[in-house]
């Protein structure tokens, strides 16, 4: 069932055009393993085009060059059936690219590259690692395979897919070999100091505006072991913002002393709200997630629920209480029955 980088290398080169695809709202690691690997197969002679369902973040546009995203708006059927090869990175689901799985044909050869463990296996080629730090560790893999030498801006979006997805080298998925590889992105040009820059030092004024007002509605429960915020589509507009400045809130939920699961819900319609989940060391979030129809990784994951803000936020605090309380039962922290989920306090 599991194939290799060799697999995913092989069907490239018979290859003559390839779509690669980037999941909705995508973050550092969809954006730079594409960049790397449509700059791989452009300079191989394939006919290669780069799509994004969402915009591109701005702090990720400084990693596009002559190799850019087209917007999926651009994308018909027939422009898609224009491509005999679609590679989908860091995506679960072949529906994490939005409304473009509608339009893929039955002659679609489907490639499919990630490290979630949630993967559906959905591809023709499923080079699926759960080990892997980051697609851009993979895609730096299958880039070797196909013999081609790494430029710098190849190493720059690597190094940025990595530097993303391990939390700047400090989560759980920072292996020995994630620093090896890191150093070779070094070798190959990539600049640590310029990308961390770009990318976290380089905030829009809103976002930081979105950050404030999502830090006054903090609250825990569960003797501190879970903490969560809110977002309103109102809250969001009053800070200027837009959903992309809600990026990376959730870390303030997790960065707190003695909380196992961060929680952050984001009002996307009247009765349709994004959940974004973190665990500091015990608790497989990504279960949760895959409970409320979504998935990711055991310390981050998220979906999408459909229901109000408010009932949301009750019924994931209410799971979350209940996976700590499993996880910890010894903790004590309240009577057992999870009915407090949504009146926080601390
Ligand atoms: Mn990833």
């Amino acid at each position: 069932m599991l194939d290799s980088e060799g697999e995913v290398a092989s069907a490239l080169m018979r290859a003559q055009s390839c779509m690669i695809l980037c999941h909705v709202m995508p973050d550092g690691d969809a954006i730079g393993s594409s960049l790397a690997l449509a700059r791989a197969l452009t300079r191989l002679g394939k006919k290669v085009k780069l799509v994004s369902v969402d915009p591109v973040p701005e702090v990720y546009r400084f990693l596009e060059s002559e190799i850019r995203f087209e917007p999926a708006s651009t994308i018909t059927r027939e422009a898609m059936g224009l491509y005999e090869t679609l590679v989908f990175l860091d995506c679960t689901h072949k529906d994490r690219i939005g409304s473009l799985a509608d339009l893929i044909g039955p002659n679609h050869f489907i490639v499919n590259v990630d490290h979630h463990t949630t993967n559906s296996f959905f591809g023709h080629v499923n080079y699926v690692d759960r080990d892997a730090a980051a697609v851009g560790e993979q895609v730096l893999r299958i880039i070797d395979r196909l013999g081609v030498s790494l430029d710098e801006d190849m190493a720059k979006s690597l190094y940025a897919a990595i530097l993303t997805d391990t939390g700047s080298f400090r989560y759980e998925n920072t292996k020995p070999r994630v620093f090896r590889v890191a150093a070779r992105l070094l070798e190959a040009g990539a600049k640590p100091s310029e990308i961390s820059e770009a990318i976290y030092e380089s905030r829009s004024f809103s976002s930081l505006k979105v950050l404030g007002l999502a830090l006054t509605t903090l609250k825990t429960t569960a003797a501190g072991k879970v903490a969560w915020m809110t977002m309103s589509r109102e809250m969001l507009v009053d800070a200027g913002g837009s959903e992309s400045d809600t990026e990376g809130i959730i870390n303030y939920a997790r960065a707190i002393r003695g909380v196992e699961i961060g929680l952050f819900f984001r009002e996307v319609e009247a009765s349709t709200t994004r959940v974004g989940l973190r665990s500091r060391a015990v608790v497989d979030v990504s279960m949760i997630a895959g409970e409320f129809g979504g998935g990711g990784h055991p310390r981050a994951a998220g979906c999408t629920v459909h229901l109000p803000l408010k009932e949301a936020e009750k019924v994931v605090v209410q799971r979350a209480v209940r996976a700590v309380r499993e996880a910890f039962p010894d903790a004590g922290g309240g009577t057992g029955t999870g009915g407090e989920g949504g009146d926080g306090g601390c």
